[in-house]
């Protein structure tokens, strides 16, 4: 049997649709800067420029939103997160990673979900660059998990080495947010 390609609880939609915790300000890219701290070795800030010289990957993954919408075969292009873990050097003992969006919003993602092969830091969606209410310019995409784990407006990477919650987990969505295992809410 050919393995389900829907989690339960999941219908197919066309496109993802744009939720948002707030408004989200402007930013030109000569301003951008994404900032990588905590348990690393080498924490710092990186321009756009030097982020568009990193490795760069293609990433073609479902997108399963916890609301109950799945968009099939989204193709993702930017940053593996692995070249990110690569720059920083976490610190042994990092569990888990913080991801901030400029407009506050912000998400914890357990590491070895972030560290997934098919995670990344996108740019662009379907061939186009990342439209401005999907996340622009930079959004963090972890197709293995639910979508409210993957920060768009992305700012920020801080490693932990302790669970710490951000916006939807303090108010009760699950840590992990895995939709195989339907992990909405905390239990
Ligand atoms: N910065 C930021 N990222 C975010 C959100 C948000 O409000 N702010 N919402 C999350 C939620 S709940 C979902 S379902 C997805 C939706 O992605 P989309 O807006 O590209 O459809 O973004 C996630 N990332
Ligand atoms: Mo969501």
């Amino acid at each position: 049997m050919m393995p389900a390609r829907l989690p339960v609880g999941q219908r197919w939609v066309e496109k993802p649709i744009p939720y948002d915790i707030g408004p989200v300000p402007d930013l030109a890219l000569p301003r951008f800067r994404l900032r990588l701290f905590g348990a690393v070795e080498h924490p710092g800030e990186l321009t756009w420029d030097e982020l568009l010289r990193l490795p760069q990957t293609t990433v073609q993954a479902d997108f399963h939103c916890v609301t109950g919408w799945s968009v099939p075969g989204l193709v993702w292009e930017g940053i593996p997160t692995g070249a990110i873990v690569d720059l920083v050097r976490p610190q042994p003992g990092v569990t888990w990673v913080m991801a901030y969006g400029r407009e506050g919003y912000t998400t914890n993602v357990p590491y070895p979900q972030f560290q997934d092969p098919h995670s990344l830091l996108a740019h662009r969606l379907n061939g186009a660059p990342l439209p401005p209410e999907h996340g622009a310019p930079l959004r963090l995409v972890v197709p293995s998990l639910y979508a409210w784990k993957s920060a768009k407006y992305l700012s920020a990477l801080e490693f932990l080495t302790s669970v710490r919650r951000g916006h939807w987990e303090a108010r009760g969505y699950h840590d992990v947010g895995d939709p195989w295992r339907g992990e909405r809410f905390r239990s």
